[in-house]
């Protein structure tokens, strides 16, 4: 009888040992960041899975609440900004920074945007989005791909291509669980929410004939700031779907934390896909302290943040000090203050 439960005992030892929960590559990623933030027992998607919405809340394949931490790309359409999203860059933000989400912006009418360039330009778009989304899940984490409308103000403008582009995304990932799709930015200009709401109607069904169930988040107006009035009248008969709100602290204040506050007490899933401490131009100064009021308030109804942007570019907004050269493996010494401040909130 004890040699039974010995023999069980070592049977059980050895098959741990043999089926680890977590692959090879993952268990080399067992290391514990600079944020303190410890990735020992797997990945972000490997811990949480594919994603889903309930009620107003983004939750893992347990149905328990995912508080998702995100850096956002500056435009992958400036050749510059572009060598940020690489594996190395992405390893760093997993492993140092706190990281479970990147999100890959791509303008669609900006410099070299989807809409206004060329067929070879837009094949290498195509390509950034791929080395982003393919680092992102060998890495175990979450990757947003974003059609960046903002100089276009209304999306319904370029609704032709976000479909062709979107049924091409959604196809080439049909089997990934850890991509998100944010189909509009930013709608600004007066683009009304049933304008919007049309647009994400004709948009949303080209994705879901490719991927039943991946997170689509959809703008709201006023450049991401009215989920208030998303929330009155939301998109009926899709599941999984969220509503973006973005803020610049230094600008959004207290009357736009009402909103979220608004949209959240009418049950809308709202997710946070663009926000820095600077003012909303991307410069200027920085308000640290209404940045920390915003992540106190998204943090209690966990709700997910991104931050804008991993660009060495000299603006306020950059994560990294214009000297930084290094495209991946960033230290201390090349985040910029906006950098620090992010890594030590996350
Ligand atoms: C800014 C970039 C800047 C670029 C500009 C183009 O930081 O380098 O020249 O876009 O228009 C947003 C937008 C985001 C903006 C950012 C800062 O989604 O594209 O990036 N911002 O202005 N909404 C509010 C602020």
């Amino acid at each position: 009888m004890k040699r039974t439960i010995a023999t069980g005992l070592i049977t059980c030892l050895l098959m741990t040992l043999v089926f680890q929960p977590w692959g090879a590559s993952q268990a080399k990623a067992a290391v514990k960041g600079n944020s303190g933030n410890t990735i020992k027992y797997g990945t972000p998607v490997s811990k949480n899975g594919k994603l889903k919405v309930k009620g107003t809340k983004l939750v893992n394949k347990k149905g328990k609440p995912v508080q998702l931490q995100g850096v956002s790309s500056h435009g992958i359409n400036w050749d510059v900004r572009q060598p940020f999203v690489n594996e190395a860059a992405l390893k760093t933000l997993r492993d140092n920074w706190g990281v479970n989400c990147f999100r890959i912006a791509m303008y669609t009418e900006e410099y070299n945007g989807y809409c206004v360039t060329d067929p070879a330009s837009r094949k290498q778009l195509l390509k950034t989005i791929d080395t982003g989304v393919k680092a992102a899940k060998k890495l175990g984490m979450y990757v947003i791909i974003d059609w960046h409308v903002l100089n276009d103000q209304n999306p319904k403008k370029h609704q032709k291509a976000a479909k062709s582009f979107f049924k091409t995304v959604s196809k080439k990932y049909k089997k990934y669980s850890n991509v998100l799709y944010e189909i509009c930015n930013e709608p600004n200009g007066g683009t009304s929410w049933s304008v919007i709401k049309s647009y994400a109607k004709a948009v949303i069904p080209v994705i879901r004939k490719n991927s039943k169930s991946a997170i689509i988040i959809v703008g709201t107006p006023n450049w991401s700031q009215d989920v208030d009035i998303a929330a009155g009248s939301p998109l009926k008969g899709y599941r999984n779907i969220m509503y973006a709100v973005h803020f610049y602290a230094a600008t959004h204040k207290d009357d736009y934390r009402k909103k979220v506050q608004t949209a959240i007490d009418n049950k809308l899933p709202v997710i946070c896909t663009e926000f820095s401490a600077c003012e909303a131009s991307g410069n200027g100064a920085y308000d640290f302290k209404s940045a920390q009021e915003w992540l106190k308030l998204l943090r209690k109804h966990k709700i997910g943040y991104v931050c804008w942007s991993l660009s060495n570019k000299p603006e306020a907004a950059s994560l990294l000090k214009p000297s930084c050269k290094r495209t991946g493996g960033f230290k201390k010494s090349d985040l910029s203050q906006m950098g620090k401040w992010l890594v030590k909130q996350y």
